[in-house]
């Protein structure tokens, strides 16, 4: 099948795009390479040496004989070439990773809410936008996040996407609906990610378009089965205090023997997948559309839940590591309880990769391997979300 990638160069994105061009499919990656100007904005780079999305697609093509196409495209400002595009090629899935990702990104500054809201909710909306305009009847699958559901205190466990309830008319009958899962959103990043569902949720019902919505965890872990085909092929893997995720943090803290970022008591729990679970989930929702008219299929995409401490613990265990309670910059619950329902994926057939002590050393082996290119003023976490969380962390010995 034709697949059109949208924010393919990214850290999910082109583990993707291997896996499904490894799968025979045509694969054509749309990115603005936005991701790349960000590292350059703060001064970052990904730990891993990651080479031009050209350069990367050649390696491809010499390794297996399969080319890649590579499309400089934003689709958040350019509407008109983006649809041109989708006219032109008709893809028959279009997968939407083309967003701002880092929740402290989006809190830096008042510039950096508003990029990430243009960016993310311009971008969802010109995909859906497009596709009904170029009558294109694609299946979008987009990866949301499971913080759409929020960290709060509700205990029972986390349906996927949907919620049952009960509603009274006037006339006192109860009716049975579906509705969404209320929208609780941690960052600005969560926020944009709550309003996409309403993109979603409207253009299905107006204009049958078929989208299949991904609540996924925080992605630990670097390299899957194609990654490793060539060392040009590597991953990225940020590190750094705004788009670094905690595990991927923890672990190369531990190598560099920088003590590990815990936020406050480290009580908060989030769910988790490993990158390789992320990238055949996403071949498994693929193979699984919904049809014209139905409502949007949510999976939730996270096979694990864990407590930051605890990972912090698991991970100092391992190595020797210190541990860190700093200042939280972020405005959060300290503690919460999370149950994430992940049936679906389960019963589709998804075997899920445990975190376990073999592939952690796998991520702390590339860290230390490129330990020479971090820089360890750029691990702490220099974003709060609110003035005065930012003269607590910025106060902090
Ligand atoms: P990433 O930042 O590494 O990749 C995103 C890619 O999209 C980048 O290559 C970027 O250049 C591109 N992009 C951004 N805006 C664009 C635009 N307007 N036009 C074209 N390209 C654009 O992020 P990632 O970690 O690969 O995440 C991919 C998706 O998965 C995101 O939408 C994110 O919200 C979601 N997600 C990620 C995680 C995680 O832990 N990494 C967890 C849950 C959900
Ligand atoms: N945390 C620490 N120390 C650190 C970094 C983070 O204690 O050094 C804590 C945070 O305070 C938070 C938790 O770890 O409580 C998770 O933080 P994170 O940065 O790993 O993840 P998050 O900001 O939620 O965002 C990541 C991705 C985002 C995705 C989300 C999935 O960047 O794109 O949507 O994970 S989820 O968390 O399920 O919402």
């Amino acid at each position: 099948m034709k697949i059109a990638v949208l924010g393919g160069d990214g850290f999910v994105g082109w583990p993707t795009v291997l896996h499904l061009s490894k799968r025979g499919h045509e694969v054509h990656i749309i990115d603005n390479l936005s991701r790349r100007w960000i590292d350059t904005e703060l001064g970052v780079q990904s730990l891993t040496p990651m080479d031009s999305i050209q350069e990367r697609c050649r390696v491809w093509r010499e390794l297996t004989g399969v080319a890649l196409r590579f499309h400089l495209i934003d689709v958040a400002k350019e509407y008109e070439r983006f649809k041109n595009w989708l006219d032109e090629n008709r893809p028959a899935a279009i997968i939407h990773f083309a967003e701002q990702r880092a929740a402290p990104y989006s809190m830096k500054s008042d510039r950096h809410k508003t990029y990430t809201v243009d960016n993310n909710v311009n971008a969802t909306h010109n995909i859906l936008n497009a596709m009904v305009a170029v009558d294109l009847d694609a299946h979008l699958v987009h990866l949301g996040t499971m913080g759409v559901y929020g960290y709060g205190t509700v205990k029972a466990q986390i349906p996927e996407g949907y919620l049952p309830v009960k509603i009274q008319s006037q006339t006192g009958e109860w009716e049975d609906r579906d509705i969404l899962y209320p929208a609780n959103p941690g960052s600005v990043y969560h926020m944009t990610k709550c309003l996409d569902q309403l993109l979603f949720q409207f253009y299905a019902k107006n204009d049958g378009v078929r989208i299949t919505d991904l609540h996924q965890g925080v992605v630990w872990g670097t390299n899957t089965a194609e990654t490793k085909m060539h060392e040009q092929l590597i991953n990225r893997f940020d590190y750094d205090g705004d788009y670094g995720t905690v595990l991927n943090r923890f672990l190369i803290q531990a190598a560099v023997g920088y003590p590990l970022t815990v936020h406050g008591t480290g009580g908060q729990t989030r769910a988790f997948i490993h990158i390789q679970d992320s990238v055949r989930c996403i071949e498994i929702a693929l193979k699984n559309p919904p049809a014209s008219g139905e409502p949007v299929t949510i999976f939730n995409q996270a096979t694990e839940t864990h407590r930051v401490r605890d990972l912090a613990e698991l991970v100092a265990k391992m190595t020797g590591a210190k541990i860190a309670n700093l200042p939280n910059p972020r405005k959060e619950a300290d503690e919460n309880e999370l149950s994430v329902c992940n049936e679906k994926f389960l019963a589709l057939g998804l075997d899920p990769i445990r975190l376990e002590e073999g592939l952690l050393s796998e991520v702390i082996d590339v860290a230390r391997k490129y330990a020479y290119r971090i820089d360890k003023t750029r691990i702490p976490c220099v974003s709060g979300w609110t003035k005065e969380r930012n003269k607590a962390i910025n106060t902090h010995p």
